[in-house]
């Protein structure tokens, strides 16, 4: 057993899959705002997932995993814990937690080392103990591996920008991606903040998106501690950025998928042309909108899990997206997922590489 994954595509070998058991929404809290009247959790309101939704989603994850394990890849699963419980830090108490689904958002695999995120949300605070079981373990059975955290994070009033949501809601969609493009959304920059979602792996490059998770402290704490690597802090034009994985997707060394409606700045754009790489616009996903009860967007499309430089991961409904990549020369596994998504995502979110064969290189020399 080895800890080693320097990018989204070499062949994967160890896997973890989240659960759905406990998934709550979210108690309010400053970094997020949850508005589901129509499904039974208007404003302000929180609690469990439905029964029957959890039970759905939990037979697509564990579909997810027997799949992976028929491909001869280990599948470990995180331990749950009781997320409706009320949590506390000395500074500050959210009256619940979230769930132990999108492993990707809280866990960062580069090279040997397993890095766990601050994130951002006070109801995420405690998110790792969920994965301490598998990550002790790890640490135990592989003498290389190095096991990191980065700083705690406060999440006081200070790393939220006051009256955020209400003004930011009042703009216009090129105000608000104005307002990404500068990297000031909801997150001060009092301490670095960020999701490990919002990072992509290219061997010695590193993409970090700025985010509604993921502020520019976070950006250059990434940059200063992994100082062999070239840190990119990018942004997209979507008003409600959150991890990188349904916007930019790397498929393969020369290879990136991008969500159109979510522009790149051109100097990312410009980056990958020097290099010689082929950025993709990602096919029109099937769906309008996202399944009831997700904060995500329909474009879980084309969040897929590379099994292998030829070998992909696809939503099963998600067919244009299947032909497309079919077309690209993958093998295309389809994966039906879409009852996970209220649970925090698509096939890239609900996984964490602990073990994808091959080394450091340099794909943007
Ligand atoms: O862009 O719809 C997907 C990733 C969530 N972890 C989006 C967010």
């Amino acid at each position: 057993m080895k800890v080693n994954a320097w990018n989204e595509w070499d062949p994967l070998t160890h896997v973890v899959v989240g659960r759905a058991d406990g998934t709550m929404v979210q108690a309010p809290e400053p970094a997020v705002v949850r508005d589901w009247p129509e499904y039974g959790f208007p404003r302000g309101s929180y609690g469990p997932l439905p029964p029957e939704m959890v039970a759905a989603a939990n037979e697509q994850l564990d579909n997810l995993a027997r799949i992976l394990e028929g491909r001869g890849i280990r599948v470990d699963r995180p331990e749950t814990l009781d997320f409706a419980r009320a949590v506390a830090t000395p500074e500050w108490s959210q009256a619940s937690m979230f769930g132990a689904m999108p492993v990707r958002d809280v866990l960062l695999t580069v090279g040997n080392e397993l890095l766990e995120a601050t994130m951002s949300f006070r109801s995420r605070w405690f998110e790792f103990l969920a994965y301490r079981p598998l990550i002790e373990s790890y640490f135990r059975e592989d003498p290389g591996m190095r096991w990191e955290a980065a700083p705690k994070p406060r999440l006081t009033r200070a790393s939220y920008r006051e009256g955020f949501w209400e003004a930011y809601e009042a703009l216009s969609e090129a105000e608000q991606v104005a307002l990404v493009r500068r990297g000031e959304l909801v997150l001060s920059e009092a301490e670095p903040l960020f999701d490990a979602a919002d990072v992509a792996r290219c061997g010695k490059d590193l993409f970090v998106q700025l985010s509604l998770a993921t502020n520019r402290a976070g950006g250059r704490w990434l940059r200063q501690h992994f100082p062999g690597h070239r840190v990119h802090l990018v942004t997209f034009g979507n008003p409600h950025p959150m991890h990188i994985d349904a916007t930019w997707v790397p498929l393969r060394p020369g290879l990136v998928l991008h969500c159109a409606e979510r522009p790149a700045e051109d100097e990312l754009v410009q980056y990958l042309k020097v290099n010689d790489w082929e950025i993709v616009r990602a096919a029109t996903p099937q769906r309008a909108g996202p399944p009831p009860l997700s904060a995500c967007s329909r474009w879980l499309s084309m969040n897929v899990l590379v099994l292998d430089p030829g070998t992909v991961c696809v939503e099963a409904s998600e067919t244009a997206q299947i032909e497309q990549l079919g077309k690209l020369g993958f093998e295309v596994v389809p994966v039906p997922f879409w009852d996970v998504a209220a649970f925090g995502g698509g096939l890239h979110c609900a996984t964490l590489d602990v073990h994808r064969e091959g080394v450091l290189e340099d794909y943007f020399p």
